[in-house]
């Protein structure tokens, strides 16, 4: 697997010399790397490269205690419906994704809007290690160290005015390396959103990186959003825009099914999918025989994030 825009760096190259060497002289030689390649300067080869080590500080207050998915799992199972709808097919085909450079346009209701380069987002706050339950609609579920810091602090440095009510994120669109986008499953870009206080809580994550090490691009990199209370659809990958707005937007899913997936889209085991129970889930890995446990409400975040939603009828707003 190799999601590089640069010719790749011999894995030999990357683990260990990465953890040994400092982390000034590591970028010192793969700057030198990228110039004997004929690459230019800016490209940081650290930063690209899918499995170069992301250093982060565990986060214990906001990880749950539980067994984590096998990387291999959480990194071969896949939903990333650009690259197909197949659960191989974002391994097999996100290789081809060009990851740098990479800018974010943070716009709209905000003070200060802008285009933010990935590097500099990446050293906007102290990068946090997370363990977070992934629950996706389709009642599966892993257990994922994701590595980033919460988005309020880009959030904050842009400055939301106070008709930013709620916040939509969009994915890239590269037709030439994404096969999925010649299928009209959804109306591409992938979009999705939040309220402002949901993306302003510190459970919502802009995340670089999983287990220890930059993101793969089958798992939305160079960057993407977390939220561990809602269903996986509305953690969108590969993020290219970042808006803030006055009005509640129409996400991809809503679109194309507004019956079955709504804008709030928060896991509970109490309303089912038009198709099938949200009652419980399968954990991805515990075998075919593992028996399936009890899906909880907010995904096992509810005395964190319930108050948001008082007073409101979960299953209208579901
Ligand atoms: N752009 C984009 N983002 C996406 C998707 C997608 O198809 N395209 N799938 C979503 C779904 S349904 C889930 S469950 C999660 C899966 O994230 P993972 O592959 O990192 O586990 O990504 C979400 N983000
Ligand atoms: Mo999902």
């Amino acid at each position: 697997m190799s999601d590089l825009d640069l010719p790749a760096i011999p894995p030999s190259q990357i683990t260990p010399e990465a953890h040994a060497l400092s982390r000034r002289r590591w970028m010192q030689q793969a700057a030198l790397g990228a110039a004997a390649l004929g690459l230019g300067s800016r490209v940081r080869a650290e930063d690209s490269l899918a499995g170069a080590a992301l250093p982060a500080q565990r986060n214990t207050d906001l990880s749950v205690d539980a067994t984590l998915t096998t990387t291999h799992d959480a990194t071969t199972y896949n939903n990333y419906y650009e690259f197909g709808t197949g659960k191989s097919d974002p391994s097999e085909e996100a290789g081809a994704m060009q990851l740098r450079p990479w800018q974010i346009q943070v716009e709209g209701e905000v003070a200060k809007p802008g285009t933010f380069d990935i590097d500099d987002l990446l050293a906007l706050a102290p990068m946090e290690e997370r363990i977070y339950r992934l629950r996706c609609v389709e009642a599966w579920s892993m257990v994922i160290p994701w590595s980033g810091y919460s988005l309020s602090h880009l959030l904050r440095a842009v400055g939301p005015t106070s008709q930013a009510k709620y916040v939509v994120f969009t994915t890239d669109m590269q037709p030439k390396n994404m096969p999925g986008l010649s299928a009209p499953i959804l109306d591409w870009p992938y979009t999705e959103g939040l309220r402002i206080d949901e993306a302003m809580h510190p459970l919502t994550m802009l995340v670089f990186g999983m287990y220890g090490k930059v993101l793969p691009a089958q798992n939305g990199a160079p960057l993407r959003v977390i939220i561990p209370w809602k269903y996986g659809f509305k953690s969108a990958k590969s993020l290219v825009r970042i808006r803030l707005q006055a009005e509640q937007p129409v996400s991809s899913w809503m679109r194309a099914a507004s019956n079955e997936y709504g804008f709030y889209a928060n896991v509970n085991p109490a309303v089912p999918h038009p198709r099938w129970s949200q009652a419980t889930e399968r954990q991805i890995g515990g075998g075919l025989f593992a028996p399936r446990v009890p899906t909880l409400a907010f995904n096992g975040y509810a005395e964190q994030v319930a108050s948001l939603y008082q007073g409101m009828d979960l299953r209208k707003n579901f």
